[in-house]
């Protein structure tokens, strides 16, 4: 196909060039108005960008404020609004749709060997309320911006009036609809649209986590919409909900938040770990070890996640009872996420390793979300939460977590389907120098804030002691590097789609029905409708963990 093949997406089609999705049509009618899940995951995968970019640069402005223990760069009504913004565009507008809407769009029919979701229509619905609710948080930012948190806990949100609330949450409940939409398309395609012989137990890991994550998507998202209107009708009509004057409770708010929002936080890992048990059985050339357990404890997260939301209120006055329960859930909780990095290191064991630039992203994953989630369970024991509760120690556990789980999984897997997406190569030496770098970067940004926290630098301050500076700047300079190593990626895939050698199908030589169709793949995924004969991962090697030195 020589250099025919390096077209843009608006060069007419040469004679000889195969017709896939992204030259089948031409013009930004036939993107705006697509119900193609691939051409519907490069929406959201512009969007979240741009919105990950708009949470960088508030990051980046927070970082360098903490430069110095004066805070030189903003004042602290200002700081108060950046990291509001910051948290909540995160959250709500990149990492939670991130993995689903743009990986999960672009391979759950393609892997259940399916022409598209459930409900295509429906799917590009999902998009446009995304970026109706994604226009009015930026409304709420350019109208003043608002200084709650992304907790938007009461009585800050519905008393202290020069900050824009209304807008960012009504913003945060029309987001939830497009991911409850979401989340039911998924769930019926699963269901309904697997090629003949794709059985349960033959469905990649990917699609079982992105199933556990879709049902908290559905269960978890209604708890935040109803919590959202209730705080506007108590900011706008004062009708006595939150406010104890009233008769009302301030605590039922962080109740309402938190039995939505740690489901919320497992809805940002579990696709990512989907991702990882597809790149560490492609790279191992291994099935994934203890397939059954991995893809249960899944469900085991989704399910448990919405008994543990106390914990975020050890410190709000609630009994030693609630406390002891919670706290006994919440150490309970970690226990499918470890049967996984257990299972995926058992994988690995013996297996024919190689360091592809998604594999230095998933080893990446493996370490940091295993730190993530053991201080996990430091906060989970009472005592010690009482004494780290809103220090720095919580700020690095959640970006642990967040960042180097979830983004560190997000960023793999954008690496390993790429080809699949664009049918280009990019540069595997830069993809790598850029794994370390923001490997490196992460490190030194967070692992310092541990040490800050446990000093008992609170978070959410512009200012802080003058001792805790050395730290602060180690930090604020690795945010810096984790800045450049998230800018590379963005350089050289641009230009893999001019430039980049052809991917071909294949260019992993791994399993799954998306490497069984071209790359990119035709308008309905496949010229032949597959049918499945054989389990997922099947390279031909069970691993076996053997005690004895072969
Ligand atoms: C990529 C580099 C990132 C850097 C350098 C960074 C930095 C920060 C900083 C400095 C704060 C404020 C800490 C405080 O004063 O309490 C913060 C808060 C926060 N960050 Fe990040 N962050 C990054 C990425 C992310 C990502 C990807 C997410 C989520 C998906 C996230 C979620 C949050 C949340 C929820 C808060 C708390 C906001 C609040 O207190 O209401 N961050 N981050
Ligand atoms: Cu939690």
């Amino acid at each position: 196909m020589g250099t025919a093949s390096a077209q843009t997406l608006d060069q007419p089609l040469a004679k000889e060039q195969r017709v896939h999705y992204l030259n089948a049509k031409y013009g930004i009618k036939s993107w705006l108005l697509t119900t193609d899940h691939k051409r519907i995951a490069w929406l959201y995968l512009i969007v979240t960008s741009f919105f990950f970019l708009i949470g960088g640069i508030a990051a980046g402005l927070m970082r360098l404020n903490l430069i110095t223990p004066q805070g030189a760069i903003v004042q602290p009504e200002t700081y108060n609004k950046l990291f509001s913004m910051h948290g909540t565009i995160m959250i709500f507008f990149f990492l939670a749709p991130a993995v689903p809407t743009v990986l999960g769009n672009f391979l759950i029919p393609m892997m259940v060997g399916a022409r598209d979701v459930a409900f295509p229509r429906l799917n590009l619905l999902s998009w446009y309320i995304f970026i109706t609710a994604g226009g009015l948080l930026l409304y709420s930012i350019m109208a003043g911006g608002f200084d709650t948190g992304w907790t938007f806990y009461t009585p800050l949100s519905t008393t202290y009036l020069n900050s824009h609330v209304i807008s960012a949450a009504l913003a945060v409940f029309i987001s939830g609809f497009s991911s409850i939409l979401t989340g039911l398309n998924f769930i019926v395609t699963i269901h309904k649209m697997r090629a003949p012989g794709l059985t349960w137990f033959r469905l990649p890991l990917f699609i079982w986590s992105m199933y556990a994550a879709s049902i908290i998507f559905v269960l978890a998202m209604p708890v935040i919409a109803i919590t959202m209107v209730l705080l506007v009708l108590e900011r706008v009509f004062h009708v006595g909900i939150f406010d104890p004057a009233l008769g009302g409770d301030p605590i039922l708010f962080q109740h309402l938040f938190w039995f939505f929002g740690h489901p919320e936080v497992y809805i940002l890992i579990l696709p990512s770990m989907g991702v990882i048990s597809e790149l560490i059985a492609a790279f191992s050339r291994r099935r994934v070890f203890g397939y059954a357990f991995v893809a249960f404890s899944s469900f085991g997260i989704a399910i448990i996640s919405f008994v543990v939301w106390g914990h975020h209120m050890f410190v709000s006055g609630q009994s030693v009872y609630a406390g002891i329960f919670f706290s006994a859930m919440s150490m309970v909780v970690a226990i499918p996420s470890a049967v996984k990095v257990f299972n995926w290191t058992a994988t690995l064991y013996k297996g024919s390793v190689s360091f592809e630039a998604p594999m230095l992203y998933a080893l990446g994953f493996l370490g940091l979300f295993t730190i993530g989630g053991l201080t996990g369970v430091w906060l989970a024991a009472l005592g010690l939460d009482v004494f780290l509760h809103d220090t720095y120690f919580v700020v690095a556990h959640f970006h642990f977590i967040m960042v180097g789980g979830a983004i560190m999984g997000y960023m793999g897997g954008l690496h390993y389907w790429w080809p699949k997406m664009t049918g280009k190569m990019y540069p595997d030496y830069w993809a790598r120098l850029a794994a370390l770098t923001v490997f490196l970067g992460f490190i030194l940004t967070f692992g310092p804030q541990f040490i800050l926290g446990f000093l008992g630098e609170p978070r959410r301050y512009a200012i802080y002691p003058p001792n805790f500076q050395f730290l602060n700047v180690m930090s604020s300079a690795g945010a810096s590097i984790l800045a450049v190593g998230y800018v590379i990626p963005v350089i050289y895939l641009v230009w893999s789609l001019k430039y980049g050698p052809d991917a071909g199908p294949n260019p992993w030589q791994a399993k799954g029905l998306e490497w069984e169709t071209a790359s990119p793949p035709p308008v309905h995924n496949f010229d032949k409708m597959p049918v499945v004969t054989e389990e997922a991962y099947a390279y031909g090697s069970h691993p076996q963990v053997t005690t004895t030195a072969s």
